[in-house]
């Protein structure tokens, strides 16, 4: 049974929930995340679609990233990972499984790409049940000591 659902609220027009069939339908669709990120799986939407379906709040300079144990948070400047920015949601027609981050993960192809400090692999949340778009930066939980995997 799968009724994992993504929210995407915050400084947003129309806050609105995603599920797995809503995220299949939706245009700008990556069927194999291999192809922008060597080494991982599964099949991909791009943020920008989502934020395309709520509209953006005039007051959103951010989005923050909240996994859904309700501890792990991440905050990042929008402008620069909008046309950058994933979310990894199925593999095989399934939900994308847990230990692969699933059944919704962020993902940011190339961190390099983006070219700022704040965007890194840290931000890339597992189990990801809400994006805020919020006015400034919001909570952020990542570790600061480098690049470990958590
Ligand atoms: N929910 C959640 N997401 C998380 C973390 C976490 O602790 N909890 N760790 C982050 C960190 S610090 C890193 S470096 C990446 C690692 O993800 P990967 O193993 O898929 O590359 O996941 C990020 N996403
Ligand atoms: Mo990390």
């Amino acid at each position: 049974m799968n009724t994992a659902t993504l929210r995407i609220e915050g400084e947003v027009v129309t806050p609105r929930q995603f599920g797995f069939a809503d995220l299949a339908a939706l245009p700008q669709q990556i069927p194999d995340i291999s192809a922008l990120a060597p080494g991982r799986q599964g099949c991909a939407v791009r943020l920008r679609a989502l934020l395309d379906e709520t509209g953006l709040g005039a007051r959103a300079t951010h989005i923050m990233l909240y996994a859904d144990d309700g501890e792990y948070s991440a905050s990042v400047p929008l402008d620069t990972v909008i046309d950058h920015a994933v979310i990894i949601y199925g593999l095989g027609n399934r939900p994308l499984p847990a230990e692969q981050g699933g059944p919704m993960r962020f993902l940011i192809p190339d961190v390099t790409a983006c070219g700022i400090g704040e965007v890194d692999a840290c931000a890339n949340v597992k189990c990801l049940s809400s994006i805020e778009a919020s006015d400034g930066r919001g909570p952020d939980t990542r570790p600061t000591n480098g690049p470990a995997n958590r």
